[in-house]
Order: structure tokens, then C-alpha cells, then sequence
């Protein structure tokens, strides 16, 4: 039987990376779009051991005629659109690039199977950002958005866009409204990865204090490897729709650092107030964790908190790992790294 084709943009990314490797899993065959500066740092991909079983494209997401060309050569049965400028604060340095990337690219995509008469099926990463400070404590399908970033608004743009090609159009588009999730394939900037690679890096190589902004922000957050999962389920379902997905729990940033604390065996102690608060180890009086100003944003996105109870009665969806796991994982993955010949930084 022919395979199933695949085309994930954004495959050099976390999710992208988990993606391919669950479709490979299933017997697609799998394309990836790289921007042409990812070329040399595959190392996602590289880490999970599926570097050859990929077909690579070479293209910024942005440029439509690239973007066509490759469509019409593989005819991918689906799409999943996860490239893009996901990083929050730079955002509000960049919102011009931020839109470009994460808006106007989901519509050429959406126009290039409109155009050409495709039957491709259409994922796009929406976000649970699009809520931005929602005063419903739990957010769902329903729940109005209110975004507080360039990179939410372009995401929201983005995902009323999605909406409305389903109606105009009828063609298989969904969303996946995304709460936080995290892994060891996170890449640095994001305040998980660099909680607990910065901890193993104090313990073990003796670095030198973490620099945060915000510790007192509650995401909900989950493992990448769950929503990669949730992903298929919306696409392989009868019907294209929307979806939350999410654990239903809520953390602090500060919650974090203890529960990492915890698995490597520190004892933390935050001291001090707003910018003069740190923390420190209380066995050791290592110094952990630095409040650094640069660190805040224009506007902080207090707390989000998903309820996934659509996805999880209509496509019996189940994440495997809870926070505790979570963390866990994310710190044992960085020991194990560093104590390996082949060391992976994404
Ligand atoms: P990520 O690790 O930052 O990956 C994003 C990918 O997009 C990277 O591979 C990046 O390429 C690629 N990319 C960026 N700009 C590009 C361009 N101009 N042309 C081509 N490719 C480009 O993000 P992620 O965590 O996997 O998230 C996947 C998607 O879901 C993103 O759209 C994000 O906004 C969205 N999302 C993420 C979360 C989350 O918690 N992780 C939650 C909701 C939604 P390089 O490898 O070259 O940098
Ligand atoms: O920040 C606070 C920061 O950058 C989380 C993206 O995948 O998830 C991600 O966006 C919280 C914020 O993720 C630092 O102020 C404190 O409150 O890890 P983050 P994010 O902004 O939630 C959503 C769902 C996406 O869609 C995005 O693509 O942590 N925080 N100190 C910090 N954040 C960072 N990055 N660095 C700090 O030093």
C-alpha cells in the first residue's frame, strides 16, 4: 500500500521533531521544511536517530512560491504547519518579523491548497497565548481570546484564519490550541530548559547562577511527546475542528525550581524581594537563581490553565506524563547528556 506523505514545516523544532518521529512510527513517509540557516543544527532530529528516514526541503516559511513549488512536487496528504517565531519576548522586538512568519505564512499555505484544488488536510500550532490574561479560571474552546503580545495576536490572526477557510471552503483545516509542553528537545530560551540545564550545569560543571525574570507566572504544562499525539488524533478524526490541549493543572515558575530542586537533590531557599530576591541551597549556600530585569516582558501573561476535556471525550486523548514526570525528565535527560560522548544543545 502507498504510504502516507507528510510535509511538517518546522521539523528542525521540538514538536517538529517529536512529530516526524511518531509519524515515522506509523508509516508515513515524512518531509520537513528547514530554513537554509537550520542546515548545519539538526540536532532534534539527530537526538531521536531519524536524520535518514527524512526528505528535506529547503525554504523560509514566508516565501510563497518556494513554499507552492514544494507542495506541488510531494502532494503531502497533510500538512502540519509548526514552524515559527514561537519565542514570546522577542516578539516585542520583532513584531513585523513575528507576523510575517506566523500569520502571513499560514495564509499562503491555506492559498496554495485553495489555489491548487488540493485535498491536503491543514494543521496549525494555535496557542493557549491567544487567552493572554483570561479571568476564566479554565480555558477552553469557547473562551474569548484576549492576546497580550505581537506573537499571540499573530497566532489568534492565524488561527481565525484557519476558521474561516474551514467554513468558506470546506477543506480539512483544524487547530490545535496549545498549552505550554515541554521536553528535553526545549530549546534554551525557554524558562523550563533553562531552569533545569542551568541546575545540572551548578551541580555538575559548577556553573554559574541562573538569571530569571517572572518566578511568580503559572503556566499549564505538559510533555511534547503527549501533544505531538494530540496532533494526529485531530487529524486522522472524521471531521476537521478545533482543539484545547492541556493538562488542567496550573505551576509557578517557582514551583518549577523546587520540584527540579528536588530531583537533584537541593534544598532551595528564595530570599528577598522583586529584583533582589534570590535563591540558594540551603545545605550548600550555592547560589541558584538570580532575578535579572531583562528577563520581565512589556506585558506578562499571568496565568493559563487549559481545560482539555473536548479532546479528551471526542479523539480519547490521554497525555502519559504529569508535571512531576515531567520535570523529571528534563532533568535526568540533561545528566545523561552531559555525561555522554555526544553532547546535544538545541
Ligand atoms: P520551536 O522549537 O521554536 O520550533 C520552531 C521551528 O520553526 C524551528 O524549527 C525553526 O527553525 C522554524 N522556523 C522559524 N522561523 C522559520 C522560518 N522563517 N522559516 C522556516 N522555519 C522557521 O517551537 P515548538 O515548541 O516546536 O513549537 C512548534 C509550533 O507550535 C510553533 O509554531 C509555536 O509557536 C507553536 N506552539 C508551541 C507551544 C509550546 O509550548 N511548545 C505551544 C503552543 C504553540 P530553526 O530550527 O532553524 O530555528
Ligand atoms: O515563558 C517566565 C515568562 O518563554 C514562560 C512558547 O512555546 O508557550 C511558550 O511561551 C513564563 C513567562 O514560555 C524567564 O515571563 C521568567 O511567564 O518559557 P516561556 P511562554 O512565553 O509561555 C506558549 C504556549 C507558546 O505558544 C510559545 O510559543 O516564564 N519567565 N523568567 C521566563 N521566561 C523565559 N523565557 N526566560 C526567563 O528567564
Amino acid at each position: 500500500m502507498k504510504k502516507k506523505v507528510a510535509f511538517i514545516t518546522g521539523i528542525n523544532g521540538q514538536d517538529g521533531a517529536y512529530l516526524a518521529k511518531f509519524l515515522l512510527d506509523k508509516n508515513y513517509s515524512v518531509h520537513g521544511l528547514l530554513r537554509r540557516s537550520s542546515n548545519s543544527k539538526l540536532s532534534r532530529i539527530d537526538y531521536l536517530n531519524i536524520i535518514n528516514k527524512i526528505t528535506f526541503h529547503s525554504s523560509e516559511l514566508n516565501e510563497f512560491k518556494n513554499i507552492e513549488d514544494i507542495i506541488k512536487k510531494i502532494k503531502p496528504d497533510v500538512i502540519y504547519n509548526l514552524a515559527g517565531q514561537s519565542f514570546v519576548q522577542y516578539s516585542f522586538n520583532n513584531p513585523s518579523y513575528t507576523f510575517d512568519i506566523n500569520l502571513h505564512s499560514v495564509l499562503n499555505m491555506l492559498e496554495i491548497i485553495r489555489r491548487n484544488k488540493l485535498d491536503t488536510k491543514f494543521y496549525q500550532a494555535s496557542t493557549s497565548e491567544m487567552y493572554g490574561n483570561s479571568n476564566v479560571d479554565l480555558q477552553n474552546e469557547n473562551t474569548i481570546f484576549q492576546p497580550a503580545s505581537p506573537y499571540a495576536i499573530s497566532k489568534t490572526a492565524a488561527h481565525h484564519l484557519v476558521v474561516n477557510y474551514r467554513a468558506n471552503y470546506k477543506g480539512f483545516f483544524c487547530s490545535g490550541i496549545l498549552f505550554n509542553h515541554e521536553s528535553f528537545l526545549r530549546g534554551i530560551e525557554f524558562v523550563t530548559k533553562k531552569i533545569t540545564d542551568g541546575l545540572v550545569g551548578i551541580i555538575h560543571e559548577n556553573t554559574k547562577p541562573i538569571r530569571l525574570g517572572n518566578l511568580d507566572a503559572k503556566r499549564d504544562w505538559g510533555f511534547a511527546g503527549d501533544y505531538v499525539e494530540a496532533m494526529y488524533l485531530m487529524m486522522h478524526y472524521k471531521k476537521p475542528d478545533d482543539y484545547v490541549v492541556a493538562t488542567g493543572q496550573t505551576k509557578s515558575i517557582r514551583e518549577f525550581i523546587i520540584i527540579a530542586c528536588s530531583y537533584l537533590g537541593l534544598c532551595p531557599v528564595f530570599e528577598g524581594e522583586g529584583l533582589n530576591e534570590i535563591c540558594y541551597d540551603k545545605k550548600t549556600n550555592k547560589k541558584l537563581i538570580i532575578i535579572d530585569k531583562k528577563y520581565f516582558r512589556a506585558q506578562e501573561v499571568h496565568r493559563l490553565k487549559g481545560d482539555p476535556s473536548k479532546i479528551k471525550k471526542t479523539l480519547k486523548w490521554k497525555p502519559k506524563y504529569n508535571f512531576e514526570k515531567l520535570v523529571e525528565h528534563m532533568v535526568k535527560s540533561q545528566i545523561d547528556n552531559l555525561n555522554s560522548k555526544k553532547k546535544f544543545i538545541f
